[in-house]
């Protein structure tokens, strides 16, 4: 049975690693794009999906959910188990996706938060952006020592993992990560930016 997936998104935004996401999956689905520039994300009819007021939000049948880890991952159990893009629930391939997907959102990003901060006031270098740059350097080395023995995520194919991890990668390098110093992760990092599923403009 087809559930009815609505997706509330802005462009270039935290929405962007679930768009791409629904284009891997090929998951039929209708957009509403909310103007977070306009403040659209304050109005009443979208608090009632998401009280925190943010991109992206997902309703599934009508009923909501937010956080773009929690999307991507439920996109995966619900949409990419048959095409392998998501490993079956209960095999060591399924803890291993979560562990990382979450390694990436919530270890590494609480690093790239404090990059990102000192980034935003114009000192990466001062002692903050320098800590923060040492600990995902760190944290690179595992990634970096894991791809060196497989050349995906999960092993020898690609999934939604690759996705999820490369998209957090992605903006870290983008905001002055050392990701450059890890060739075995730049070289996996360009190859899933190179999806065609990466191109999508959101
Ligand atoms: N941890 C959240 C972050 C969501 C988030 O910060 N979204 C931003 C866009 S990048 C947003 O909607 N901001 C609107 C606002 O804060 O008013 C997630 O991953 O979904």
């Amino acid at each position: 049975m087809s559930n009815k997936i609505v997706f509330y998104w802005h462009p270039m935004s935290s929405a962007t690693p679930v768009a791409c996401a629904l284009a891997e999956l090929d998951v039929p689905h209708e957009r509403v794009k909310v103007d977070i520039k306009a403040g659209e994300q304050h109005r009443p009819d979208f608090l009632a999906l998401n009280p925190n007021g943010k991109v992206p939000t997902l309703t599934v049948d009508g009923a909501p959910m937010f956080e773009a880890l929690a999307i991507a991952m439920w996109l995966g159990e619900r949409y990419g188990v048959s095409s392998g893009l998501w490993p079956t629930a209960g095999t060591p391939a399924h803890l291993q996706a979560v562990s990382w997907c979450t390694w990436a959102y919530v270890s590494y990003g609480a690093q790239l938060t404090r990059l990102q901060a000192a980034h935003d006031m114009g000192t990466p270098q001062d002692a903050h952006g320098a800590s923060a740059h040492k600990a995902m350097d760190q944290l690179l080395a595992l990634l970096d020592a894991r791809l060196a023995r497989q050349p995906w995520m999960l092993g020898e194919a690609y999934t939604l993992v690759d996705l999820i991890v490369a998209s957090v990668i992605g903006y870290s390098a983008y905001i002055g990560a050392p990701v450059a110093s890890h060739p075995t992760t730049l070289a996996w990092l360009q190859k899933v930016q190179a999806r065609p599923s990466m191109q999508i403009d959101a």
